[in-house]
């Protein structure tokens, strides 16, 4: 069974103006897309693996035969953190969390103004292609990362709470080389209710 492209749960230009239809579309119909099939084509001869999810592959990438570990890591890795970008954005969100994921936060960088420029920071500084990430340790404890190119923090044995894209094709075509607006932005848009679900599961 074949890695399907997701549908979005929302439409292309539900998150405008902080990000725009156009990169939403391109960056499912084309980016997310790419990665997708090119994970299918890696996996296409690997019955082993078929059944399993992209979760518990990227969770331990030393049972993927090495002729084809970096093509699972990279298109894998991006198969599964579009999957999970999507599903923590929604329109019309933003503001602060509440809830047990609101105390874990306060908890772990003392505020959410903390955390917000803790988070920041990591994602700024990623230098070149990456991502920035909220996860969760198998203690429960928050921890701040960044990941290069489509490194999934899941084959570091952590759980991914709230992440954000940092490859230009998420947000080139509005903000050029503004990164910074862009991750400014962001903050309206991600779904404090699907962050808390995912804690639940770790607790
Ligand atoms: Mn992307």
């Amino acid at each position: 069974m074949a890695f399907q492209l997701p549908e979005l749960p929302y439409a292309y230009g539900a998150l405008e103006p902080y990000i725009d239809a156009r990169t939403m579309e391109v960056h499912h119909t084309k980016h997310h897309q790419a990665y997708t099939d090119k994970l299918n084509a890696a996996l296409s001869r690997q019955s082993d693996l078929a059944g399993k999810s992209i979760e518990d592959i990227l969770t331990d990438l030393s049972q993927v035969p090495e002729d084809i570990r970096t093509s699972v890591r990279n298109n894998g890795g991006g198969y599964a953190n579009h999957n999970f970008f999507w599903s923590i954005m929604a329109p019309d969100r933003g503001g602060e969390p509440s809830g047990k994921i609101a105390d874990a936060i306060n908890q772990s960088f003392d505020s959410f103004s903390g955390f917000k420029q803790q988070l920041t920071d990591a994602a700024t500084g990623q230098f070149g292609s990456g991502w920035a990430w909220l996860v969760a340790e198998m203690s429960g404890a928050l921890k701040i990362m960044s990941t290069p190119n489509q490194d999934s923090p899941l084959s570091e044995g952590l759980t991914p709470l709230l992440a954000i894209d940092v490859w230009e094709h998420a947000y080139y075509l509005k903000y050029q080389n503004r990164r910074p607006e862009y991750i400014d932005a962001f903050w309206n848009v991600i779904n404090w209710n699907a962050v808390e679900h995912r804690y639940k599961k770790v607790q």
